[in-house]
């Protein structure tokens, strides 16, 4: 009865630990389709499209279109905003391209059929480091003292059950 119990608790101590350890690590990462229900088109206003939206390294953009129809260039700022496509690199083709956004900074894409560009056929976004998503800041923000007190959390929990199981079994 005795090892039984205390293998109970020191399981449920280490499922309740492991969970308040890989909760905050947990962000989810998200998948945007381009344009919504619109998809990758002329005539479409992708700032618009943006707004409000904020892209994490992990996240993936999904452009999807009628194949032969439109194409993805990923370009530079410059190219962006002359609607040229790169001199060197080919287009994503296939109708439902999906880009994992791997780094930071600001990322350019256009429509490379002639023309398209120039309707608003062009994305631009900003990503952000993961770490920097939006969560209850901590007073104090140094990575040691959250994770301790996310780890204080654990403990805490992990002693109440440790408590009722003591009270149910003894
Ligand atoms: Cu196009």
């Amino acid at each position: 009865m005795a090892t039984f119990a205390s293998k109970m608790v020191v399981s449920m101590f280490a499922v309740v630990a492991t969970l308040a350890v890989l909760a905050p690590t947990m962000a989810s990462a998200k998948q945007y389709v381009v344009g919504d229900d619109k998809g990758w088109t002329k005539d479409f206003d992708y700032t618009t499209w943006t707004a409000g939206k904020q892209f994490f390294v992990g996240d993936s953009l999904v452009f999807n279109y009628p194949a032969g129809k439109h194409n993805v260039f990923k370009v530079n700022g410059t190219d962006f905003m002359q609607c040229s496509k790169p001199l060197v690199g080919a287009p994503l083709t296939t109708g439902s391209d999906e880009i994992e956004l791997k780094t930071t900074g600001r990322k350019w894409y256009i429509c490379g059929v002639s023309g398209h560009c120039a309707t608003g056929q062009k994305l631009a976004i900003t990503v952000s480091d993961g770490s920097a998503a939006p969560a209850p800041t901590p007073v104090s923000p140094t990575t040691g003292a959250a994770s301790g007190s996310i780890v204080s959390a654990g403990f805490a929990a992990a002693m109440v059950v440790v408590g009722v199981l003591g009270m149910v079994l003894f």
